[in-house]
């Protein structure tokens, strides 16, 4: 069933800060008619108003940053536009309208598919000109591992809620794996950021397969997780575009999921997570309540020693997140961390990224991973938000985002490999 615009209405609770809450979970979403406006405030009072207006109506606000200045996405479903329209005008607070048809813009953002790999049987399905089901990037994985199997090793680390496997790709030519300092990038934390995942795949492709890269595997490993969510990918296929979190049960029987980046134990169920299951930023029961999260961080614990560098990719903002993240307060090697960031950023040529603490620059996020990776010693965390206007990205875009984000991992490996391995030997 297609849930009609004024469906909306009767939900009551449509979007409060909560997940687009079909009445059954396995109801296709539509956005028909949904817009999503950019508000621009002047003044601490017309700030504080507009937040009001997104609290009381439970809209979802794309992008809420603490800072004044920066303009506030909201998500408004149809039957609140004319009274939203009526109330900013009566504020005489500007606004554009940046979507006016969420679901036509859904529609054509993966509208070109890869015909040619279905219809003759290639290696794989994968390109960077459509976004691919999960299907399509894991045979990619398998490809990689099969084709390439002195570069790289397909890790299995455990299932999803519902039963998926998830993958972390191991890059390294040395004889003696797993003895280098090594990067860690992940991606697909949530769901519906989906130029994360095809960025992910799209550096796999390139450390793997472009031997001109062949520099960045010099004295450095490299564990790479395209999708750390894949119920949730999956979900975002198919049923409902938007969807962020995992997929697992929680206790209220309406709400499923947990916000995956509000999961992770460190600071856990502090400032900018919920414990409220409907909420988009549900922090679930407890930390590391999701098996994704559980099996990612046991692994990455297993290999701190070895992994020097945590990178995990999101959409959108065109900026790198330092910790911490729980609170604006900043670990003790802040600055060290910021300028070999803003040695990445400054490779870039498309888009240009800003460099800050996550919760001066965005607002808190307790629970984060990166938060967590810091704290278990890893020297170098970021959060890097990739660049889009929303959580909508035309597949056309895949390739230039990706282009140009991936010389920054030269400045990147060229760091790493400086760095020692510190091993625990058993006593
Ligand atoms: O809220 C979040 O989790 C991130 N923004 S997003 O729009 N991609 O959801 C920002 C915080 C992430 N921070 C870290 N992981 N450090
Ligand atoms: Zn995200």
């Amino acid at each position: 069933m297609h849930l009609l615009p004024f469906a909306w209405l009767v939900l009551g609770c449509v979007f409060c800060f909560c997940q687009a809450a079909p009445t059954n979970d396995d109801d296709f979403v539509t956005y028909s008619e949904f817009q999503v406006w950019k508000i621009t405030t002047r003044s601490n009072e017309e700030n504080k108003l507009v937040l009001q207006m997104i609290r009381h109506y439970g809209f979802e606000a794309w992008k809420d940053s603490d800072a004044i200045s920066a303009p506030i996405g909201v998500l408004i479903p149809p039957p609140f536009l004319e009274e939203m329209k009526l109330k900013l005008a009566a504020t005489n607070i500007s606004y554009e309208v940046e979507i006016s048809d969420l679901q036509t813009a859904i529609n054509d953002e993966n509208a070109s598919i890869n015909v040619s790999a279905i219809t003759t049987k290639m290696a794989h399905k994968m390109d960077w000109t459509s976004y691919h089901r999960l299907d399509d990037i894991y045979g990619y994985l398998k490809y990689l591992a099969d084709t390439y199997p002195k570069l790289v090793r397909l890790i299995d680390i455990g299932t999803s809620y519902e039963d998926r496997p998830l993958y972390v790709v191991r890059i390294s030519n040395s004889s003696s794996p797993d003895t280098q300092p090594a990067v860690w990038i992940d991606a697909g934390i949530h769901a519906r950021e989906w130029i994360s995942p095809a960025v992910a795949t799209y550096i796999l492709h390139q450390l793997v397969e472009e031997p001109t890269n062949a520099g960045l595997l010099l004295n450095v490993d490299w564990y790479i997780m395209p999708i750390m969510n894949p119920d949730g990918y999956e979900y975002t296929h198919m049923k409902n575009r938007l969807w962020r979190k995992t997929r697992s049960k929680t206790s209220s029987k309406k709400c499923r999921g947990v916000d995956a980046n509000r999961n992770f134990g460190y600071q856990w169920g502090g400032a900018g997570s919920s414990r409220d299951p409907c909420a988009i930023k549900f922090r679930g029961a407890n930390a590391f309540s999701e098996p994704e999260t559980l099996a990612t961080s046991n692994f990455i614990t297993e290999k701190s020693k070895q992994i020097k560098l945590y990178l995990t990719l999101h959409s959108f903002g065109q900026v790198f997140l330092l910790p911490w993240g729980h609170s604006v307060t900043y670990p003790s090697d802040y600055d060290e961390m910021k300028s070999l960031a803003k040695n990445a950023a400054s490779k870039f040529k498309r888009y240009k990224y800003r460099v800050g603490n996550l919760a001066a620059v965005l607002y808190r996020a307790s629970g984060n991973s990166a938060d967590w990776a810091k704290s278990i010693g890893i020297d170098y965390s970021y959060t890097v938000e990739l660049p889009a206007k929303d959580f909508l990205l035309p597949a056309s875009r895949i390739l230039p985002v990706s282009q140009d984000f991936f010389p920054a991992l030269e400045v990147f490996a060229a760091k790493v490999a400086t760095l020692k391995v510190t091993y625990s030997f058993p006593a």
